[in-house]
């Protein structure tokens, strides 16, 4: 079985929720509040030097980290990873850009305003951010407005990286109105058979 190391608010750690539940792969959950240095523990960054989750640990004691290789792993050889070279580039592509233009501008925000009650203090760079969030928003609505799901006609793991943060950007303080393709996506993706929520 695996052991998921993570914290229940963190989207990076859900991805490995949602694809877990859909893949009908039991797994158990370790939940650490990064708030309280949970993940800077010798024990911890035994595991993961890093000070990070999630942090999976396989059922050979293997450990792996990083939220979206460890979705590749997780759905290799399954049709949330499909097999043919253009597709597959299509998902990682979009992981990727989920790592460099999505998850530092709406996660973080997110993180700060809802989380860390750090709005006030970081008012000048989350307003910097916002501006590259909704850029990257903006990305994915063109896409969306011309195929149902974000790598092509189906459901992958490019949708759980960049669901995991976009489907609460609103408590970030996010507005999705100008984004109907999106919208429409999210609806998608929690319609998906073994959907199950964050909390
Ligand atoms: N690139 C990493 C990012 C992981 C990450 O930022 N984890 C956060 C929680 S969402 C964390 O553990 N933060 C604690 C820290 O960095 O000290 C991934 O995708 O897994």
């Amino acid at each position: 079985m695996y052991t998921v190391y993570g914290m229940a608010i963190s989207g990076n750690c859900y991805k490995l929720k949602l694809a877990l539940t859909q893949l009908d792969q039991p797994y158990r959950w370790v939940e650490l509040d990064i708030l309280k240095g949970a993940t800077k523990t010798p024990e911890f960054l035994a595991l993961n030097p890093n000070g990070q989750v999630p942090t999976i640990v396989l059922p050979d004691g293997d450990t792996l980290v990083e939220s979206n290789a460890i979705l590749c792993y997780l759905a290799d050889g399954s049709p949330l990873w499909p097999s043919d070279r253009r597709t597959k580039a299509e998902v990682l592509k979009w992981m990727f850009f989920e790592q460099y233009s999505h998850e530092p501008n709406i996660a973080t925000v997110r993180f700060w305003v809802a989380y860390a009650g750090r709005a006030q203090e970081l008012a000048a760079e989350i307003e910097k951010r916002k501006v590259n969030g909704y850029k990257a928003l903006k990305v994915m609505e063109e896409t969306l407005a011309k195929r149902p799901f974000l790598a092509g006609d189906k459901y992958t793991i490019a949708d759980i990286a960049l669901y995991a943060y976009t489907h609460v950007a609103h408590e970030g303080g996010y507005d999705l109105s100008a984004y109907p393709a999106v919208q429409a996506w999210l609806a998608r993706v929690a319609a998906q058979p073994g959907y199950v929520g964050m909390n």
